[in-house]
């Protein structure tokens, strides 16, 4: 269901209730079951017809779905061999997008080539759809560089691990391509914690005074870090948006042909001038928030069993199989495929060269700074008292 701005005021749900015992307590309703999101493909990858939607995917060939299968599969492996990769000591940290493959997938596949991208740190998925190589994912994790890509190569920006950031990015970026008459859109993804930051605020104030052409892509993964979503919220994140002037939608964030076709409407919306679009997909994170992190200190295992039911990669391979789009061949081909992914990845990050310890102070000014000169000239000062105590035997 769409929210535009100009609808007719209408009571409004709360999404919290008092409980008789006059305790606060949120609302929740079954994911899946909700009117409010827009589904193509049921959990057991049924398709269900959409009026409003349908038209953005009708066109999709067999040979699409099966691409769209095998997109999330091996952003899945990735995933999974960057997760052991980091337990083997070989990256940092990792932040998984397990659950989170058809909320991507379907969104990146939207986007058109000079269309502009700015993801969080947890968009590998989308990384994929716009061509960055997956191992140069992995150089920041394992703390080699600062990024690893240049963004312009794919119209994808550098990972942003500030909150929210990025949605400002976003919609300064989509002013200037407004300004320079382009035809292009922009897609800003955040979280459902990010939500709560001032900066996103900003940018859904200024993408609709400007009208700018960007897409605010929120995954409700249901949790930041420990803090749950009803923390963030006390109505649907989409519905956010009607209180700035533009629409929001909520999609079913583990239907990759709903996320790709709410996604291409939002953009399209932007290319012809008609301004910002919220999409909330309704996801879940099935993994920890971060390699560091241990969820089971502070979410149940039932809550992860109920959404492994609607597992995104399941519910389209059960689609592709009832209608005979692919056949053993292809999954036994897509399973090799995986395994030469996931051998690369695994090489690529153990031949990547530490860098120049004086590395990180370049690139900081575009000139020379005092400041940096400074740090630079205490860091080589600290290196030099190693070099002093070798050979002490100590
Ligand atoms: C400005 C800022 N505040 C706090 C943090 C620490 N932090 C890192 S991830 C995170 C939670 C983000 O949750 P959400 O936006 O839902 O995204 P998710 O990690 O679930 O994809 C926080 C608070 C940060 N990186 N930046
Ligand atoms: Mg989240």
């Amino acid at each position: 269901m769409t929210v535009e701005s100009t609808a007719a005021r209408t009571p409004r749900r709360s999404a919290s209730t008092k409980s008789p015992a006059g305790k606060r307590t949120t609302a929740k309703k079954a994911p899946g079951t909700d009117p409010e999101l827009v589904q193509l493909l049921t959990p057991e990858g049924k398709r269900v017809k959409n009026a409003e939607y349908d038209s953005y995917v009708a066109g999709i060939t067999p040979d699409e779905l099966r691409g769209l299968y095998r997109d999330m599969v091996l952003t899945r492996r990735f995933d999974a061999e960057a997760t052991s990769l980091q337990r083997q000591g070989e990256l940092g940290l990792w932040a998984s997008l397990l659950g989170q493959e058809a909320a991507q997938i379907g969104s990146g596949r939207a986007t058109r080539e000079d269309d502009y991208v700015f993801p969080t740190y947890r968009e590998h998925g989308v990384a994929w759809c716009r061509g960055v190589d997956p191992t140069n994912l992995l150089g920041m994790f394992r703390g080699v560089n600062h990024g690893g890509w240049d963004p312009n190569d794919n119209n994808f920006h550098l990972y942003t691990i500030v909150i929210g950031s990025q949605t400002l990015h976003a919609t300064g970026y989509a002013m200037g391509v407004a300004k320079d008459g382009a035809d292009s859109a922009v897609i800003a993804y955040f979280g459902d914690g990010a939500s709560s930051q001032g900066d996103v605020a900003e940018s859904f104030t200024f993408s609709a005074v400007y009208n700018a052409p960007v897409v605010f892509f929120c995954q409700n993964n249901q949790w930041a870090i420990s803090e749950p979503t009803e923390k963030q919220t006390r109505v649907p994140l989409y519905q956010r948006a009607q209180g700035y002037g533009f629409p929001g939608v909520r999609v079913d964030g583990n239907d990759v042909l709903a996320c790709l076709a709410v996604t291409k409407w939002a953009l399209e919306r932007a290319r012809r001038g008609e301004g910002p679009t919220l999409v909330e997909a309704y996801t879940y994170r099935m993994g920890a928030h971060t390699t560091s992190d241990d969820p089971t200190k502070y979410r149940a295992d039932e809550e992860r069993e109920a959404w492994e039911a609607k597992d995104p990669i399941l519910r389209l391979r059960r689609y592709l199989e009832a209608s005979n789009h692919a056949d053993e061949g292809f999954f036994a081909e897509l399973e090799t495929e995986s395994e030469a992914l996931g051998r690369r990845v695994r090489e690529a990050v153990r031949a990547m060269p530490d860098p120049d310890h004086f590395a990180i102070f370049e690139h900081v000014y575009a000139d020379g700074h005092a400041l940096v000169d400074e740090e630079r000239a205490q860091f080589a000062a600290y290196q030099a008292s190693f070099a002093d105590s070798e050979g002490e035997g100590v």
